[in-house]
């Protein structure tokens, strides 16, 4: 051997780009082919979410890239939900104990050129306007079309990981080769994005130091700020029903939807009909698979392997932890005399038998989270077990810790955080059953549950 290890990623987004930059840094030979062109010439042609959530397990990547101190810099703290109820109203509920348990605001289009800005510096080679078209896996090479032109353009590899997103290129090639088991699970809701300007003195509009939640029911509008002292709006609707994206299709039915349904945000939005037009409504929907891999020559992490709904901001969050999940994995010692094809293999294998099931918890937790944010976060009962279970970790530190703490605030992984979460809950709902205060909880039945039931985590995760 040479000791020249190639690999080429498909897609320069988020994870593509830092796991360039963690491959590249261990002096693997990193090529990176993307669709688009290099925005750091043509500016970001973003398309999807503005926006986006940073939580402890994206903040940990970046820190094992290097990246997170540029990140850092322009991201906007968020520590808590804020609620606005039909009637104007708001209410601040904290994500976690103080400013140490906060997330982060950062914009998907600096942070991806941050990424490929240090991935560059590491060595890792770019080729954009690079579309994958087609994989011949048995002869080792692949096909790109340039969509300036629509020229294609060969190229051969000797492993592929496909970072290529919700609408994975490579997850089609692979499948089209050895059925990788599919399922998409579209749901019946999508989204639209608008935008709240700066105040007209500067300075933000609304609180900036919190993600702004809109419940209504059915459907929900949030807001995260950026640090232009803008916000994005996201609105999630069904695609069909009253409201639904069917019947709010103009702009002026989406105005009229605002001015019955969001009053105190219309005022904040100028461009509403604009914004409106701007886009068709984003898909949402959840992609599983069976089969992350196809032996040693080709992988898919990310979106490209476990599309998720966005509702618990994860989704960058855990395509971030699978990078670091899978450069430790290649780095690993083989089997002695394996040849470097069987190494990849098995750092494969190794890889999907650790994120899988961590996934499919991250993507059922993501979806039930909808539920929660558009119809639970104004209810009583749900504020009564946020309070039970902020009691429950005081009275019982490192065995009781909050659903949302283990998900943002925490590596453990996903699974354990689902597992954990359901045993909660269900004592949250029996110690709260008819109660409206914490008055009359019976204290030592709750303790004993809880010791009984939990065992406590292991420090330092
Ligand atoms: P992507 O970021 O989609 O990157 C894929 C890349 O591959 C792109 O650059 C694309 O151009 C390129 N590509 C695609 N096809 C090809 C091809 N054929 N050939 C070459 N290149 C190709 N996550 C969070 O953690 N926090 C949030 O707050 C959050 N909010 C979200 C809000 C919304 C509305 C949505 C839709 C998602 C949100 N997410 C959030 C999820 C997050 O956007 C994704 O999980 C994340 O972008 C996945 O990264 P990725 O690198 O796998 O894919
Ligand atoms: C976060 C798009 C998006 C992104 C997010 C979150 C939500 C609701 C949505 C989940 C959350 C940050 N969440 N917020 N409050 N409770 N859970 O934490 O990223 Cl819709």
């Amino acid at each position: 051997m040479t000791g020249t290890r190639p690999i080429s990623i498909i897609g320069a987004g988020l994870a593509g780009a830092l796991l360039a930059t963690l491959l590249a840094r261990r002096g693997w030979d990193v090529d990176v082919y993307e669709k688009r062109g290099d925005p750091r010439i043509k500016g970001y042609e973003g398309g999807r979410s503005i926006n986006l959530a940073l939580a402890e397990r994206g903040r940990y990547a970046l820190q094992q890239a290097g990246a997170e101190e540029a990140v850092m810099r322009q991201a906007v703290m968020m520590r808590g939900r804020m609620v606005h109820f039909l009637d104007g109203r708001v209410q601040l509920q904290r994500y976690g104990r103080d400013d140490s348990e906060v997330i982060w605001s950062i914009h998907r289009g600096d942070l991806n050129l941050t990424l490929l800005g240090l991935a560059d510096a590491a060595g890792a080679q770019f080729h954009f306007n690079r579309r994958l078209s087609s994989v011949d896996f048995d002869g080792g090479d692949m096909v790109f079309v340039d969509d300036r032109t629509g020229a294609q353009h060969g190229a051969p590899f000797q492993t592929l990981v496909g970072a290529d997103g919700a609408g994975s290129a490579l997850r089609a090639a692979m499948d089209g080769y050895r059925p990788l088991g599919e399922r998409t699970a579209l749901l019946d809701h999508a989204y639209k994005e608008l935008e709240i300007p700066p105040a007209p003195g500067g300075g933000f509009r609304i609180e900036p130091n919190a993600l702004h939640i809109w419940p209504r029911g059915n459907y929900m509008c949030i807001a995260l700020p950026n640090d232009e002292q803008t916000f994005t709006v996201t609105l999630f609707m069904p695609n069909h029903g009253d409201p639904g994206f069917d019947t709010v299709a103009t702009p002026a039915e989406a105005r009229a939807l605002f001015e019955r349904d969001f009053p105190d945000a219309l005022p904040l939005i100028p461009e509403l009909e604009a914004d409106w037009a701007r886009n068709p409504p984003g898909v949402l929907g959840s992609v599983y698979l069976d089969r992350w891999h196809l032996d040693g020559r080709a992988l898919l992490i990310g979106d490209a392997a476990h599309a998720m709904v966005p509702f618990h901001g994860q989704g960058m969050n855990c395509a971030f932890e699978d990078c670091v999940a899978l450069a430790r994995h290649l780095e690993a010692d083989s089997a002695a005399g394996a040849s470097p094809r069987q190494a990849l293999a098995a750092a494969f294998a190794a890889f999907e038998a650790e994120r899988k099931p961590n996934a499919a918890a991250i993507q059922h937790m993501a979806l039930e989270n909808y539920i929660e944010m558009r119809d639970k976060v104004d209810d009583p009962d749900f504020l009564i077990q946020r309070a039970l279970e902020a009691a429950l970790q005081a009275r019982h530190p490192g065995r009781f810790v909050p659903h949302y703490t283990m998900v943002s605030f925490m590596r453990i992984p996903y699974a354990v955080a689902l597992e954990r979460s359901e045993i909660q809950r269900r004592i949250l709902e029996a110690a709260t059953q008819g109660l409206d205060s914490l008055d009359g909880v019976d204290w030592a039945r709750v303790d004993a549950e809880v010791i009984g039931k939990l065992q406590p985590l292991p420090q330092e995760s």
